[in-house]
């Protein structure tokens, strides 16, 4: 009770102390405890600008990691290590498996990474999925589309596959956002972080397709020679979230630092994001990387960053009406320090953080807002669960 008392007291000061300047991490507030329902299916909790109970909505996953609405409601589940695609009726619960979902490389980061229903899905029919496969060279993230006859996946094209493959199960992404007839693909250095800044590689990059994966011709490095023409952006580590800001229709990113130094980046077109040449993270056993620079000419400064690291996931900018308090809010999953991640954001800064869910101990992996206006989340111990509004 204590809690909820001093919850409602920082509910009448919102956004107003804390302000931060481009890379300087705040201290978050909003630890909070959530309160069991009689029913014990679901949590209430107080939060600084919203009173929300979370259910559950679907369990039985292993690691649920992408999450896309179909347009008669079911919320398609990709279930990374399984491997699996499942459409989930979120009124009833019930789960429906997909069938037809190609093979998929599940060792350590690898999977079925992600999931994304076209926004034109009615006229269409494209699903598209990012995945880690085998092939004869090694193993990469690879973007494939397909559309559903009943419940199984037909007609699978091969959109990508990030050159080069390699013999090792690390850092392979990946998030997928369709925008205005792009797909932009975020990929892993795949643990060789040399990768990153060599624009002859896919790995540690932002990739820009068109929808049906040929490269359009006003990408940064089509006439460069040696480059790989697909490259929209470089210098990444491990992007796992990616999502458009709803009014600058800005591509925004999250991506895992080493020892600290998860960043949150607004990609522009050609640009460099520094890794591992810069970071404001460290090396596991605590050395600097490389010489321990944070900032040099030529390469960007993240939006935001965050030590000790979240291990950032999925991404969302809230735009529906259920959660008034919240809408424009950036909401990120955090897998290391478990909790859901929000961030008010005024243009190109940070304004404050709050750590939703923090006494759960869920690993957040992805996040996505419903045609309900409620927020859907997928979590590490195999559930995908809902925060909807509470009155009063
Ligand atoms: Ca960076």
């Amino acid at each position: 009770m204590r809690r909820m008392i001093s919850d409602a007291r920082r509910k009448l000061t919102p956004y107003l102390t804390l302000v931060v300047s481009a890379a300087t991490a705040a201290a978050p507030t909003g630890a909070q405890s959530g309160t069991p329902d009689s029913s014990a299916t679901g949590w209430t909790y107080e939060s600084q600008s919203a009173r929300f109970r979370v259910e559950v909505v679907a369990t039985g996953f292993q690691r649920p990691s992408g999450l896309s609405f179909l347009p008669d409601g079911r919320l398609l589940v990709a279930d990374r290590p399984a491997g699996t695609l499942s459409a989930i009726d979120v009124g009833s619960g019930v789960v429906t498996r997909i069938g037809g979902v190609p093979p998929v490389h599940a060792k350590v980061d690898g999977g079925l990474l992600d999931v994304l229903v076209h926004p034109d899905y009615t006229r269409n029919g494209w699903i598209y999925l990012a995945y880690a496969a085998e092939l004869p060279e090694g193993n990469t993230t690879v973007v494939d589309r397909a559309r559903l006859d009943g419940d199984r996946l037909v007609g699978i094209e091969r959109l990508f596959a990030a050159r080069p493959a390699i013999p090792n199960d690390n850092h392979f992404g990946c998030r997928l956002v369709l925008d205005r007839g792009f797909l932009f693909i975020s990929l892993g250095d795949r643990d060789t972080r040399e990768l990153a800044q060599d624009v002859a590689s896919d790995d540690g990059k932002i990739i820009r397709l068109r929808e049906d994966g040929t490269v359009p011709r006003d990408n940064p490095f089509v006439k460069r020679k040696g480059a790989l023409p697909e490259i929209w952006s470089y210098g990444h580590r491990n992007p796992q979230g990616l999502a458009l800001h709803p009014e600058t229709r800005e591509l925004w990113e999250d991506e895992h630092g080493p020892k600290g130094g998860d960043e949150i980046n607004v990609i522009q077109r050609g640009r460099n994001y520094g890794w591992p040449v810069i970071t404001y993270g460290r090396e596991y056993d605590g050395r600097p990387v490389g010489d321990g620079r944070t900032r040099q000419a030529g390469m960007e400064q993240p939006l935001y960053y965050y030590v000790p690291s979240i291990a950032p996931s999925g991404m969302l900018f809230y735009t529906g009406t259920a959660f008034p308090g919240w809408r424009g809010n950036l909401f990120i999953g955090a897998m290391a320090l478990t909790h859901l991640n929000r961030l008010v954001a005024d243009g190109g800064r940070i304004l404050h953080e709050e750590r939703l869910l923090d006494d759960r101990q869920w690993r957040v992996r992805v996040v996505q807002q419903g045609p309900d206006g409620f927020i859907y989340i997928g979590v590490d111990s195999g559930m995908v669960l809902r925060l909807r509004p509470v009155e009063g």
